[in-house]
């Protein structure tokens, strides 16, 4: 074939490709709507992204301008201008990566291209879908332009100024006939990609400039740390069980970034990339980390006693609660399926990343005892409050809360208002008399029931819900648990906990707290549990003048204060069953007059840990955590 006509019927084959993206421009670019445009700049941003991979780039600049149109630069190697070797296109590679659908990022080998999915598609896509395009390149020591209209070239590649630097500049205008409406590019959703980003690929600064603002709004992100950023960024204002734990691992035509971090609240955010795609789905690499990670917490849990021979092993889902985690693959031909084409399919990956995890993290657990306590600790706590749950569930399925009516030990009240109500439950038999003869009879109920029954440290939550005194709660409480809960059939508006102003109160407020946040969760974060707060003190001025305080401090500062002696010596309550009834109902039950803290779902999630320690055979740990949290909570609430 001579030269020319080779050239005309590659130019023909070149419109017909083109052709195609703007018949059906969904196929490329997902829609034509307002995510199919700003498809069009991650597909040039992407290009940039595989610059700075492949070390080549370290800033990417996206600027949006008044005319709708949108520039991405990079100072990557600049898109080659010569022809591309071995080809049958001679036509400078600028212009055939611009017209030549799938032509590309990198001509052979080498890198990983943010490919796959919507992505990937080629920067031809965006030509064939821009009223005009404009591209400047600096390379081999010159400044070179180009331009196309909706995919043709309209000026060839020439060549420019001389030039130190290298880089690609992409400016393009979404051409109105190829989208849905009048389309404008938002910053805030190109900020959230950017961001993202930023973090999957470290070091590099990425700069969105919109000029459509006066003056322009400026916004730039780089991550220094990479996806360990990212997790940090995620965990802000949470408390974390450890520092982030980074793993990175290469080898032929792949590579792994992991990132993880615990923290005390009882989700799980789990994120995976592949080539920068966020993969919603999951995939290979997913299944890889997450085995990984059930497999080396569990063989640590049990060599280090958190699990004992009898005990099950940790669930993944155990493991995976509160945890913060990022994992980020590159691979050479990454696979996408599943519904939206974000699942990644490479099987090769999933033990690639299994292995890498089950080494690495092993290490870190050796390598940070105190933090891999933490770690192995609330997974356990996880597996006892499923394990409790379930046995809840079965519990309540089997009916044996069912047709036992109300305790014997409940004095209800007389409203049947449950807004308008509240129910004490009173530490022992003789403050629940001493609350009884308090009360007011019309809204106050109270249910005594006996601490040491339930202050049995070793029982195990299944032993709780068949204890007689938590079956008269929930009996009380009227909601059922578990699954079954059911906020309507509450009996009362407020549940409120009167225990001693001591340790051992302290210890039983906090064993009802855990049972209230295993099996009732909604109502405290309905916020209808309250903790009372009985006087620990009654100090008497002179003849008449009487005060209560609740602290040792309180006390002396009130001595103090009053600059006299008190006319007898404090009196300590040694409980509250020592109070006249009305000394109770003034300081303690009487609306006008008392004080009542809210517990929040971390309190209550703060007694579920210390159960948990209290559980455990951990002596010294078991000592800290009572004397760290159980005395002070609620008291400065
Ligand atoms: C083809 C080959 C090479 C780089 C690029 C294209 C490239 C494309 C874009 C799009 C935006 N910025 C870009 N930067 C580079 C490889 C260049 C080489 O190996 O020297």
């Amino acid at each position: 074939m001579a030269k020319s006509a080779e050239y005309t019927s590659k130019d023909i084959q070149v419109l017909e490709g083109l052709e195609a993206v703007r018949k059906r421009p969904g196929m490329y670019i997902g829609t034509t709507g307002s995510s199919g445009l700003h498809h069009l700049v991650y597909e040039v941003v992407d290009n940039a992204i595989d610059e700075a991979l492949a070390d080549r780039s370290t800033k990417i600049d996206v600027d949006l301008y008044d005319d709708g149109s949108v520039a991405v630069s990079d100072d990557g190697a600049g898109i080659p201008v010569t022809p591309i070797p071995g080809n049958k296109d001679k036509r400078p590679a600028l212009e055939v990566v611009m017209t030549v659908l799938h032509a590309g990022g990198k001509f052979g080998g080498g890198g990983y291209q943010v490919s796959g999915g919507l992505h990937g598609v080629g920067v031809s896509v965006v030509n064939a879908l821009s009223s005009k395009l404009e591209v400047e390149v600096h390379r081999d020591g010159y400044v070179w332009h180009a331009s196309f209209t909706r995919g043709r070239t309209v000026q060839k590649t020439t060549k420019g100024k001389p030039t130190k630097r290298t880089g690609t500049t992409v400016r393009f205008w979404p051409d109105a006939q190829m989208f849905e409406e009048t389309l404008e590019f938002k910053a805030d959703i190109l900020a959230q990609r950017l961001k993202e980003l930023a973090y999957l690929t470290r070091g590099v600064t990425i700069t969105l400039t919109d000029h459509r603002k006066e003056p322009p709004a400026v916004q730039t992100w780089k991550a220094s740390g990479g996806i360990a950023d990212f997790v940090k960024a995620l965990n802000t204002g949470r408390e974390t069980l450890n520092k982030v734990v980074y793993i990175e691992a290469n080898e032929e035509g792949r590579e792994a970034d992991i990132a993880i971090q615990w923290n005390t609240t009882y989700n799980d955010s789990l994120h995976s990339f592949a080539n920068t795609i966020n993969t919603h789905e999951g995939g290979m690499h997913e299944e890889g980390f997450k085995k990984a990670l059930t497999n080396v917490v569990n063989r640590y849990a049990r060599e280090k006693g958190h699990l004992k021979e009898k005990d099950e092993n940790l669930q993944g889902e155990d493991i995976r609660e509160g945890i913060v985690a990022i994992v980020s693959v590159k691979l050479r031909e990454p696979q996408f399926e599943g519904q939206t084409k974000t699942k990644l399919g490479n099987t090769e990956i999933r033990s690639f990343v299994e292995r890498v995890v089950n080494d690495r993290l092993r290490d870190w657990l050796e390598e940070h005892p105190t933090e891999a306590n933490r770690v192995a600790r609330k997974g356990v706590a996880a597996a006892q409050a499923r394990q409790a749950a379930k046995k809840a569930r079965d519990i309540a399925r089997k009916g044996a809360f069912e047709g036992g009516g109300l305790p014997g030990k409940l004095a209800d009240c007389s409203s049947r208002d449950p807004d308008a109500t509240e129910i004490f439950i009173v530490e022992g038999d003789s403050a629940g008399g001493s609350a009884k003869a308090a009360r007011n009879r019309e809204n106050q109920a109270i249910l005594p029931i006996r601490g040491k029954i339930l202050n049995v440290e070793k029982a195990r939550i299944d032993k709780t819900l068949e204890n007689q005194e938590i079956r008269a709660l929930i009996n009380a409480i009227g909601t059922g648990i578990g699954d079954e809960l059911d906020m309507s059939k509450r009996r009362y508006g407020k549940i409120v906990m009167l225990t001693d102003a001591d340790v051992d109160g302290a210890h039983i407020r906090t064993l009802l707290l855990t049972f209230l946040f295993r099996h009732m969760r909604p109502l405290i974060e309905g916020g209808y549990v309250y903790a009372a707060k009985p006087p620990l003190y009654s100090i008497r001025f002179g003849a008449s003048e009487v005060h209560y305080v609740f602290s040792d401090k309180e006390r002396d500062e009130l001595i103090a204060q009053k600059g006299k002696k008190p006319s007898t010596p404090p009196t300590r309550f040694k409980g509250l069953g020592e109070m006249f009834a009305e000394e109770l109902w003034g300081t303690t039950m009487n609306p006008e007059t008392r004080t009542l803290v809210r517990v929040s779902l971390e309190d209550a999630a703060v007694a579920d840990q210390i159960f948990t320690v209290l559980m455990g055979e951990d002596v010294e740990g078991r000592r800290e955590f009572i004397q760290e949290n159980a005395q002070d909570a609620f008291v400065d609430a």
